[in-house]
């Protein structure tokens, strides 16, 4: 059976089962229900409530201060890669904006915001010289959380690999590992002490499937095989990273960040169970268990097989370096996946506009439980959780996203009742702050608590927002 029969849905991935229409009302929200009805749920006290960002997809100033090309750059301004031909090149202006936005950050009461630093902002090759203009600018942001009371959360890699890196061969290359592990270092020297936690290499999985595989993220490869060394490659550069976090003596915590799918049988077939933990392996344990366990699933390669060049890649010590001790684990949960017996997946909720999410509140709750008890990580950070809504400016100027409230509702009542059985869950981020560029579906959906009106750049706190901003205050649902 072929791997990529087991691959999840991604974002824009049409889906291998049927797809209903998409946004169906977004359960629990019955007829006349309030999605904003308390819960009377209260959180730990010091619980830090966040949203989230990434650099490619909020910054826009593509070429501005002696930035690099990245691969999204070439990929998004190629025809027919992207939603209506949309880049990132002005996104939602954050780099000359940045100080509104913090303003903003503010105001919604945020304790906690996690964004990415672009390496080629930082280091425009991807090797060689630092681009001093680029470290200033997250200088001034960082600084601009502190003085605010916010914690600012950094990811050092969220998929804007460096163009000329790629020309060398990307990810496929093991060599770009190791200019992670130097772009690191130059972050953590300029910024280190300031940003508590930092994070390492986003969603390692989507760069795989989405980027190598599918070939509908950037670069556009398909190279199934290829794709898991560039697994391989990427938690390379998460060890490394780690490493060189640890090599300056800084305090601050460092974590990988994973979106991770609950895998459930699809039917009551027993022969179902094995295409689960076949799917899982990929989905899950190929992410989780090099950096947990010190060694891959050996179900995973086995079904790659010994001559494949993830088996080939691997080299003695790798996996040491991989699973050195963290400080944190970020998880990123979306959606669910059920696999039917032959390996393929069909859809068995309402979902979105993304065609790939279907919302299932209560896989929060088990896969937050479930790397509690498989991976015991220190601690545990939601750093992504949300959903793209048809949101609109309406004639009294609001813009009411109802269905993202019940949806933060009720998968923040689901961590809850993970933290209330022993899960060290410490924060959580909604995904996102504000809308922003969503890859190959462009400016098409909408995943901000407040919306950008592109062509004139002005934000709008949206519905959600605003009962985020009470729900933070409150420290309760
Ligand atoms: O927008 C993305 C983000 O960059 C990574 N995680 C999933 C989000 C929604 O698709």
């Amino acid at each position: 059976m072929s791997v990529s029969t087991r691959r999840a849905p991604q974002a824009g991935e049409p889906s291998a089962g049927p797809i209903p229409p998409a946004l169906l009302p977004v359960a629990p929200v019955e007829p006349g229900s309030d999605p904003e009805a308390r819960l009377g749920l209260r959180f730990p006290d010091g619980f830090s409530w966040g949203a989230a960002t990434s650099a490619y997809q909020v910054e826009g100033a593509a070429a501005v201060d002696g930035r690099g090309p990245s691969v999204w750059d070439t990929f998004a301004r190629t025809t027919g890669r992207t939603a209506n031909g949309d880049t990132g090149d002005i996104a939602a202006d954050h780099y000359a904006r940045y100080a509104e936005d913090l303003g903003l950050i503010q105001d919604l009461g945020l304790r906690s915001y996690r964004f990415s630093i672009s390496w080629p902002r930082v280091q425009p090759d991807g090797r060689g010289a630092i681009n001093q203009r680029g470290l200033d600018f997250y200088r001034r942001l960082v600084d601009g959380l502190l003085e605010r009371g916010i914690s600012p959360m950094a990811t050092l890699f969220h998929w804007d690999t460096p163009q000329t890196l790629q020309d060398g061969g990307g990810w496929a290359s093991r060599d770009t590992a190791y200019r992670f592990a130097d772009y690191a270092s130059a972050v953590f020297d300029a910024l280190g002490e300031s940003v508590p936690v930092w994070l390492t290499v986003n969603e390692p999985k989507t760069v795989v499937q989405n980027g190598y595989i599918i070939g509908h993220h950037a670069p556009g490869i398909r190279d199934e095989p290829v794709a898991y060394l560039v697994a391989h490659h990427l938690a390379l550069a998460h060890g490394l990273g780690v490493q060189a976090l640890r090599a300056t003596g800084s305090a601050s915590r460092i974590g990988g960040a994973l979106n991770l799918h609950p895998c459930y049988a699809a039917d009551d077939n027993p022969l179902t169970l094995d295409a689960v933990r076949l799917y899982d392996g990929y989905e899950n344990r190929l992410y989780l268990d090099p950096m947990f366990k010190g060694h891959y699933p050996q179900d995973v390669l086995d079904h790659q097989g010994p001559a494949s060049p993830l088996l080939q890649g691997i080299k003695d010590g790798d996996l040491e370096i991989i699973s050195q001790p963290t400080d944190i684990l970020a998880v990123q949960y979306y959606t669910p996946i059920y696999v039917t017996t032959d390996g393929g997946t069909v859809q068995k909720h309402p979902t979105t506009e993304a065609a790939w999410q279907q919302v299932y509140p209560p896989g929060m709750y088990d896969i937050l439980t479930r790397v509690t008890r498989d991976y015991a990580p220190a601690s545990l950070t939601v750093t992504e959780n949300g959903l793209p809504c048809p949101d609109e400016i309406g004639v009294d100027g609001s813009v009411d996203d109802a269905a993202r409230v019940s949806f933060l509702r009720d998968h923040l009542a689901e961590a809850h009742r993970a933290i209330g059985d022993g899960v060290p869950l410490e924060s959580y981020h909604v995904w996102s702050l504000m809308d922003n560029f969503e890859w190959e579906a462009g400016y098409d959906q909408r995943w901000g608590l407040i919306y950008v009106d592109y062509p004139t750049q002005r934000r709008i706190f949206k519905r959600s927002a605003n009962w985020y901003r009470s729900v933070i205050s409150d420290n309760s649902l």
